[in-house]
């Protein structure tokens, strides 16, 4: 039986599809949910960027979206967020050059120490051709689509106990904490250290409690994580020029109409650059204020970190899938 209630309600949707919802006050709009989820703590600038992301997009696009961001590992766990998003249980996430690499394996030359130079040349890899190609490759396998390419930091490692490392066998018997994919453990054990995998939001406590020697993550990461609290000694290694990709779900993203999609990836840019600028501005502010905190901050010989981890790359399997000319291709981009 059809109650008078549910009656008026049909009359109701019917003149409001009739006359496009936004033409009945009463009728709320249904905004599109876009959940994002990253480990990020709430200091550091790729958690902060989201806000730009949400407030660039109710800007462009008022009242469309609804924007949900999820910090500390709290929606998915880190490196579960791209499979989330393939099955279309999360709208948009940052993931890694390490979680494309499983799926994506000619990726994990970005896995490797010493491939990108700095963050200028990261955006130009990431923005220019060799980022096309191999991004529709991601949007192929992965069911996921890039949007914009936001610079992590240049990682460095971090240390409980202070140590003379000049070279990678300085660090032998030294359990590194790595994220936990084997893709990260061999950039750890390319370092000369025993890796062992650990979520991001576990090393603080590892490193209080002694279960780990080591970390490595970019310096601001450093400071908003508060891990120098917990560690003695930062060796400016330099090894990886790290980057997150902003992605979003194919299923979300194909749901969108052509203006939606255009004001999604402008946010998605519009976050990436102000990450990018307040990172980069800090990273070069925090050695000083480290040293003010009581850490040791050394140099190692950069040169034999870079022989000793390009070989280790050259002559593993992940070499063996880098297109040919790949890397000559990333060595040339200015
Ligand atoms: C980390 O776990 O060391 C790492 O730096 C790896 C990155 O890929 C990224 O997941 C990052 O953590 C988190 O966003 C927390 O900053």
């Amino acid at each position: 039986m059809i109650s008078q209630h549910s009656l008026r309600r049909r009359t109701l949707l019917g003149a409001a599809a009739a006359l496009g919802a936004s033409a009945l006050p009463g009728l709320a709009q249904t905004k599109t949910v876009l959940r994002i989820s990253t480990p990020a703590v709430p200091g550091d600038w790729h958690a902060k960027m989201w806000t730009v992301f949400k407030d660039s997009l109710e800007k462009s696009a008022p009242g469309e979206f609804d924007v949900r961001i999820n910090l500390n590992a709290s929606l998915f766990k880190q490196g579960t967020e791209s499979v989330a998003m393939a099955r279309g249980n999360l709208e948009l996430a940052t993931i890694s050059a390490f979680d494309i690499a499983k799926l994506v394996p000619e990726f994990s030359v970005f896995t490797a120490g010493y491939v990108i130079r700095d963050p200028a040349q990261q955006q130009k890899i990431f923005n220019g051709p060799i980022g096309a190609e191999l991004f529709k490759t991601v949007t192929e396998k992965m069911d996921i689509t890039p949007l914009a390419t936001a610079y992590l930091g240049t990682r460095q490692l971090n240390l409980r106990e202070v140590r003379k490392v000049r070279t990678p066998a300085d660090l032998k018997g030294i359990k590194l904490r790595m994220p936990g994919s084997k893709e990260w453990l061999f950039l750890g054990e390319a370092l000369g250290a025993t890796a062992t995998p650990l979520a991001f939001g576990e090393v603080y406590l590892g490193l209080k409690t002694g279960t780990i020697d080591a970390q490595d993550n970019p310096l601001p990461s450093v400071r908003a994580a508060k891990l120098y609290e917990v560690t003695k000694q930062i060796v400016m290694t330099s090894h990886l020029v790290d980057g997150l990709f902003i992605a979003i779900s194919n299923k979300s993203f194909n749901a969108l109409n052509p203006s939606q999609k255009q004001k999604v990836k402008a946010a998605a840019q519009a976050a990436a650059a102000y990450n990018n600028e307040n990172r980069i501005k800090e990273e070069s502010r925090l050695v000083e204020f480290f040293k003010k905190e009581g850490l040791q901050v050394t140099t190692p010989d950069v040169e034999a970190f870079r022989k000793s981890v390009q070989a280790a790359y050259q002559n593993s399997d992940y070499a063996k899938v880098w297109p040919k000319g790949l890397l000559d291709r990333i060595n040339a981009t200015q």
